[in-house]
C-alpha cells in the first residue's frame, strides 16, 4: 500500500483528503489530531500498521503489517445526524457487513451487537467511534474499523477475548485491501444518507448475530444480563427476554456482549 496507490483507487469517492502511513500509533488519534487542525467531511487517514491500535473501553486493537485495514473516516455530523450520533458506529459495522456480503458474496456474515463484525462466528472487523464536542454538539465523529483481511492479520488466540477470523480465510480468495476499503467507504457513505430512518436499524438488524440464542451482556462491572436475544427496538437498544419472561432493552454504549454459551 502506498498514498498513490490509495490517491488512484479511491479517486471516485467523494473524500477530502487522504493521510497513509506506513506505521502510526492508532489511526483514530492521528484523525482527531488533524480534526483538530480544521479536517473536513470525509478526511480519511489509513496506516498499513498501528504500534497502539485502540479498542473500546481501553483495550487495544492488533494491525499486523501487509495484512490488514486500519483506517479512521472524520465525520462532521450534520444537525440532523446530532440525535442519532451513537448509530455512527453501526454505520460501520453495517458498511463492512454490506461489502463482505453483497459485494464479496462472503456466507454467514453478522454483526455482533453493538458493532463487532463476524464471519462464522468470528471476529474479522472491530469499530470504534470517537467524538469530539463543543458544548453540547458533536463538532467531529472519528469513525475508526479495523478489518483483518490476510491470515496474518488475525492475532493468536491467547491475545483474544473472542475467536477471530479474516475475510480471505473465510472466503478462500485474495482480496485487494485497498479495493476493500473503496467498497466499504462507498458503503458508509450511502448508509449514511439513511442512517435517520427506520431502513438504516431494519437492515442493521438483518445482520444481528446470535438472534434467538442465549446470550450475557455485560454492561458495567455490576450489571448484567442473561436471556433470549431477540432484535433492536427502534433507538438501536438490544431486546432481550429475560428467563423470568420479561422484555429487557439494553442501552446501547460501551456493553460487552456473548454467548451464554460456547458458540
Ligand atoms: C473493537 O474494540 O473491536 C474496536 C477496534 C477498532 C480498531 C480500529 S483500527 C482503526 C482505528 N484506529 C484505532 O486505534 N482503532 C480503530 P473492542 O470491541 O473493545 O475489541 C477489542 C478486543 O478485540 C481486544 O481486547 C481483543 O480481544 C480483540 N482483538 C484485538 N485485535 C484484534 C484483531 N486484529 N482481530 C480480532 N480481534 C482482535
Amino acid at each position: 500500500m502506498n498514498q498513490d496507490e490509495i490517491t488512484s483507487t479511491l479517486s471516485h469517492l467523494p473524500l477530502a483528503e487522504i493521510r497513509y502511513f506506513d506505521s502510526i500509533s492508532s489511526s483514530n488519534e492521528e484523525a482527531l489530531t488533524w480534526a483538530k487542525s480544521g479536517a473536513a467531511d470525509y478526511s480519511l487517514v489509513i496506516t498499513d500498521t498501528q504500534t497502539a491500535g485502540r479498542g473500546r473501553l481501553g483495550r487495544k486493537w492488533i494491525t499486523n503489517p501487509d495484512s490488514a485495514l486500519a483506517f479512521s473516516i472524520i465525520i462532521h455530523p450534520r444537525p440532523e445526524e446530532q440525535r442519532i450520533l451513537p448509530l455512527f458506529s453501526p454505520l460501520g459495522s453495517l458498511a463492512v457487513a454490506e461489502t463482505l456480503s453483497k459485494r464479496y458474496g462472503v456466507d454467514q456474515v453478522n454483526i455482533k451487537w453493538p458493532n463487532d463484525v463476524l464471519i462464522h462466528e468470528k471476529k474479522t472487523a472491530g469499530i470504534l467511534v470517537e467524538t469530539t464536542w463543543l458544548g453540547n454538539s458533536a463538532q467531529v465523529a472519528v469513525i475508526g474499523i479495523g478489518v483483518n483481511v490476510t491470515p496474518a492479520s488475525v492475532p493468536p488466540q491467547d491475545l483474544l477475548l473472542f475467536p477471530a477470523t479474516s475475510v480471505e480465510l473465510e472466503k478462500g480468495s485474495p482480496v485487494n485491501r485497498i479495493e476493500l476499503l473503496g467498497n466499504i467507504l462507498s458503503e458508509i457513505i450511502a448508509w449514511r444518507e439513511k442512517i435517520t430512518q427506520s431502513e438504516f436499524l431494519q437492515a442493521w438488524d438483518q445482520y444481528l448475530a446470535f438472534r434467538g440464542k442465549n446470550v450475557h451482556v455485560q454492561q458495567t462491572e455490576h450489571w448484567s444480563v442473561t436471556g433470549e436475544l431477540l432484535g433492536i427496538d427502534k433507538y438501536g437498544n438490544l431486546r432481550i427476554r429475560t428467563e423470568l419472561g420479561g422484555e429487557f432493552s439494553v442501552a446501547f454504549g460501551d456493553v460487552q456482549l456473548r454467548p451464554a454459551e460456547k458458540p
